[in-house]
């Protein structure tokens, strides 16, 4: 069997083939960041450029994809958030739409299976477990991002160092990584983990494509490696996001006795969109993941992709396969 060798020596392998894509590296569906621009870029620049459906409405949704549609003709996937309220007419909009590739965040989704199954769509679970990524197997999806608790928004409690092979050891499908991972150190490690690609966030947050505002752009790049924090769990859905003065105020709120749940849900609700849209970073939620303080330059897609694809390609010798086909 021959290898394909893409521009940075890196070899195809499964994930190329069975998404039609050149490099294994997704962005991850960042609600309120990823947008048609953002994907359209990274799906140009070979990798899979991912919308974030996050809270939007079918029509919302639809706008998004066709938008993306016209930016390239490549393949570009849409990110389920399956806490949304408007969940269902997001399924029906990718199924209507074509959308060729979902992934999954924030929940298990054997709800919605069948519908995008019979839609022709490939579903990629991100999973936080081992127990979600075994389910999703047996569910039909044609591969499982282990996302580990350095990743910034929603987060489960394991790290990727040890989700990762765990994850790679229960299920036969292939298996991505993500969550701390900013560089081609990170790549490497993540395929001598077992994985056969790898999603990035923070990484792409500070994009020259990535239209976040500039002020929550500008906290990412000055970001430290201590300066996120993790909020929401006795909310049941814990949130890392960078330490500003709405995270210190919710972490003081989580710890007094007394703190119903409603005032917490209701301090939480809009501050993603206040940080990103409106660029209010002090009132808002920036989230945004543990490797935040390796991501010190704006880039572009392009250059994040094929920089950090040679640079594995050297880390890894270039006899390496990749698990190449
Ligand atoms: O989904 C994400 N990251 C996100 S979603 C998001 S929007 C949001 N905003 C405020 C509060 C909550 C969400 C921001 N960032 N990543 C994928 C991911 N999924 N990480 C962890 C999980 C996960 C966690 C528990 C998946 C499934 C799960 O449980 C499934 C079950 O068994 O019910």
């Amino acid at each position: 069997m021959s290898f394909i060798v893409t521009g940075t020596g890196m070899k195809k392998n499964e994930i190329c083939e069975l998404l039609g894509i050149d490099y294994p590296v997704f962005q991850g569906g960042m609600a309120w960041i990823a947008d048609a621009n953002l994907a359209a870029a990274v799906s140009n620049a070979g990798g899979l450029g991912i919308i974030a459906a996050m809270n939007s409405n079918g029509e919302q949704l639809k706008e998004q994809i066709r938008k993306a549609k016209e930016l390239t003709d490549k393949p570009f996937g849409v990110n389920l958030m399956l806490m949304s309220p408007y969940i269902e007419e997001a399924v029906d909009a990718v199924c209507e739409e074509g959308v060729k590739v979902v992934t999954t965040g924030a929940g298990n989704p054997s709800k919605y299976m069948e519908k995008l199954l019979n839609a022709g769509v490939k579903v990629i679970s991100v999973v936080a477990s081992v127990a979600l990524a075994v389910m999703a197997e047996r569910m039909g999806v044609v591969a499982v991002i282990a996302e580990g608790c350095e990743s910034g928004g929603h987060v489960g409690d394991t790290t990727t160092m040890a989700l990762v092979p765990q994850v790679v050891d229960a299920v036969t499908v292939p298996v991505l990584a993500a969550g701390g991972i900013a560089d081609a150190r990170g790549m490497a490690a993540a395929f001598m983990l077992g994985a056969k690609g790898i999603q990035m966030g923070t990484r792409f947050l500070t994009a020259k494509e990535c239209g976040v505002h500039a002020n929550y752009k500008e906290k990412v790049l000055k970001a430290k490696d201590r300066d996120t924090i993790v909020t929401g769990k006795s909310l049941g859905h814990p949130v890392r996001a960078l330490k500003n003065r709405m995270t210190r105020e919710f972490a003081k709120m989580e710890s007094t006795p007394g703190t119903t749940p409603d005032e917490l849900e209701k301090m939480g609700a809009g501050s993603l969109r206040l940080a990103a849209v409106e660029g209010d970073v002090k009132n808002g939620s920036c989230m945004c993941g543990q490797i935040a303080g390796l991501v010190n330059t704006e880039d572009s897609c392009e250059e994040i992709i094929h920089g950090i694809c040679e640079g594995a390609v050297e880390l890894l010798g270039r006899d390496y396969s990749f698990g190449g086909c």
